[in-house]
């Protein structure tokens, strides 16, 4: 964990910070390939903010995504910290800038996975988690829900998709002011041949890569740091399913290194013990 690392950066009128990372302490760096996402195409995206005393801000911590009026699904990595539980933390909801019109609102609730693992963190599995929003969001043209996919949802191999976030854009880069979302097309791929891309890189001869996670991406085309949480959609009939959070990877970007995300599809009957579906998802 870095928690050490604050970078910042100049802009709206002085020094902001983006984020601390709330990731695995894995190296990280390669091109992300992302570009600017245009005003109202993910309105299920939020960020996910917890106060910075130091610089008196809601600082961006994380990704997430509205699956329901009054509930928030990321990853169970970016709530870890234990002192840290619903009043430490906002969401802000329908924003295409971090920072710009700040409104965020309060969280009354944090579930985490209960097989979320704290000392494996996003490689242990699991990295999944729900927030409640103190009040239902009302929905317009910038926000909207995600829609669920169903639990038997297959997501072939290559199917190009998409994940969005404020996360780093480069080598060491964090995104610069105004901080607009970013977006990045990915390939889907298959678990088997992702697990054996992260052994021929590791001393490891156990399973790395498990069923309930699933991999995407290729050279120059991935999810990184400050975008764990945040969802990673597919297109089936012109509507777009959340399929996986992301949740850890090695290298950003690198061809052998495809980011890695929890598989919605595994935590489909866990979701639902919490959160009711929504009228026409
Ligand atoms: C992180 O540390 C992180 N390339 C997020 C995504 C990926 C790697 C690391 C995937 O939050």
């Amino acid at each position: 964990m870095l928690w050490l690392l604050f970078l910042t950066l100049s802009g709206l009128g002085g020094s902001v910070p983006l984020f601390p990372d709330p990731g695995s302490g894995r190296p990280q760096g390669g091109i992300a390939g992302t570009h600017d996402a245009p005003t109202g195409r993910w309105p299920w995206q939020v960020s996910l903010r917890r106060y910075n005393k130091g610089l008196e801000l809601w600082q961006h911590v994380c990704g997430g995504s509205l699956i329901h009026h009054q509930w928030v699904l990321t990853a169970a990595h970016c709530t870890q910290r234990e002192d840290l539980e619903a009043g430490g933390f906002r969401v802000q909801v329908g924003r295409m800038r971090l920072y710009d019109h700040d409104k965020p609102t309060n969280v009354t609730q944090v579930i985490r996975h209960p097989e979320f693992n704290q000392s494996l963190s996003a490689e242990g599995g699991a990295d999944i988690a729900l927030l409640k929003l103190e009040a239902p969001v009302t929905l317009s043209e910038h926000i909207n829900l995600v829609t669920l996919p169903p639990a038997s949802l297959k997501v072939p191999e290559r199917k190009m998709c998409w994940v969005t976030g404020w996360g780093y854009i480069r080598l060491g880069a964090p995104l610069p002011p105004p901080y607009q979302l970013q977006e990045v097309t990915v390939p889907i791929v298959e678990n088997r041949v992702c697990n054996q891309l992260y052994q021929n890189s590791s001393n490891s001869f156990g399973e790395i890569i498990k069923d309930d996670m699933l991999c995407a991406g290729s050279e120059g085309q991935d999810s990184c740091q400050g975008d764990s949480g945040g969802p990673l959609v597919c297109s089936w009939n012109c509507t777009w399913v959340q399929v996986g959070i992301v949740s850890w990877g090695d290298i950003c970007g690198h061809r052998d290194f495809p980011g890695v995300y929890a598989r919605v599809m595994s935590y489909i009957s866990w979701i639902r013990q919490y959160v009711p579906p929504s009228p026409g998802s």
